[in-house]
């Protein structure tokens, strides 16, 4: 190759290793890309599923829809960095999502929260495109093979792919920019329940559905304000996390899932494999020049007082990932972030003042969404 043309290759190259896969991404979501890999050591940010949604009171009975009002908020006086959301139910036209959320509500908390700079991720629990009454749950066998071959449930698919699209689509804020959005399909694929999980699709499938996936919602439907994320559940190797990777040029971010059960039995062998699992994580997104995150984790009622500094914060300090993201505070057996009196409230008090992990003061300071 001559001179000029390998320093143009090289060139080429660097910028592609190193941008987000959508070349046509809105500026914003190009300067979140790159803001995720620039604050990476610095600090990690806290994540909580449906924050702004709904919680708990005091004395455990819910809370919905209020203004200005979020469980982290009310134990620490800041929201959390990140909210992750979910479309489940969005593929009916339903006004409320899976777990009862207003889509409404949800578009203008949304809107919110990046506004205030903060950053949403949106992960989808689908109903089964082949057959639309049975829930995302509903092992139906060969799934993608049937969506990938058979043009009417295709076309099925399609459709509520169009949903989706016009959802993203519709986040602006009030001077017209779109919202840059870490979306997250077809998680948990290292797992079997659901119909998306590797007991029901070849590798080769779930790639080319994935790919299939980004492709429409991002060249058909020129959804730009999206960051695409990849995360497993539980996985024994490298080799084993990669499996059923559609390739660089499909993913942004790669990150797993992970739930610690059974505490305190559990609590050291589960702080080993969540270091094992960040550990491989890491090198994953070193190897392959992408952020990182832990996209779904969480003890439920979180039960042990210390988790935040014992279990968690010795893992996740010092490391690159981007985030951490608890699941909701759904029920009052059913939650995952402390809320007033919980009794790890204290003890996540102190896993913040480490300031290792951020909530959404330090991570506004860093304007995301500008180029800086
Ligand atoms: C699960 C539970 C369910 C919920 C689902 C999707 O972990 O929280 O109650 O419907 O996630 O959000």
């Amino acid at each position: 190759m001559k001179r000029p043309l390998l320093f143009l290759f090289l060139l080429i190259s660097c910028f592609s290793a190193f941008g987000q896969i959508d070349r046509k991404a809105t500026k914003e979501t190009k300067a979140l890309y790159a803001n995720l890999n620039r604050i990476q050591k610095q600090g990690v940010l806290f994540g909580h599923q449906d924050g702004l949604a709904y919680g708990l009171n005091r004395d455990s009975t819910r809370w919905m829809g209020e203004e200005n009002r979020s469980d982290v908020k009310t134990v620490s006086g800041e929201f959390p960095a990140v909210i992750g959301w979910d479309l489940g139910k969005m593929e009916f036209d339903s006004a409320r999502n899976l777990d009862g959320v207003p889509f409404d509500l949800m578009k203008k908390r949304m809107v919110e929260h990046c506004q205030r700079g903060g950053i949403n991720t949106v992960s989808w629990h689908p109903n089964n495109p082949i057959d639309p009454s049975k829930t995302t749950w509903d092992n139906v066998d060969s799934t993608i093979k049937r969506v990938l071959n058979d043009k009417k449930s295709l076309k099925v698919y399609k459709k509520w792919l169009d949903k989706a699209a016009v959802f993203f689509k519709s986040l602006e804020t009030s001077d017209g920019t779109l919202v840059p959005i870490i979306y997250r399909p077809y998680h948990e694929h290292t797992g079997s329940w659901f119909w998306w999980g590797a007991g029901h699709c070849s590798p080769e499938e779930y790639k080319e559905f994935w790919q299939m996936t980004v492709k429409y919602l991002q060249k058909k439907k020129k959804v730009h304000n999206l960051l695409i994320a990849y995360s497993t559940d539980r996985f024994t190797s490298k080799e084993h996390y990669l499996e059923r990777y559609p390739g660089n040029e499909w993913v942004d971010l790669v990150g797993f899932d992970l739930y610690h059960r059974n505490a305190p039995a559990s609590n050291e062998a589960f702080k080993a494999d969540f270091k094992r699992m960040v550990t491989t994580l890491q090198e994953v997104a070193t190897e392959n020049n992408k952020p990182c995150a832990v996209t779904e984790m969480g003890l439920e009622k979180v039960s042990e007082a210390n988790w935040w500094t014992d279990i968690v914060l010795p893992v996740v300090q010092d490391t690159k990932l981007s985030y951490f993201l608890v699941w909701r505070n759904g029920r009052p057996d059913h939650y995952y972030a402390p809320f007033e009196g919980q009794k790890s409230a204290v003890n996540f008090m102190k896993m913040i003042e480490s300031g290792k992990v951020w909530l959404e003061r330090k991570t506004a300071d860093q304007r995301l969404y500008q180029t800086n």
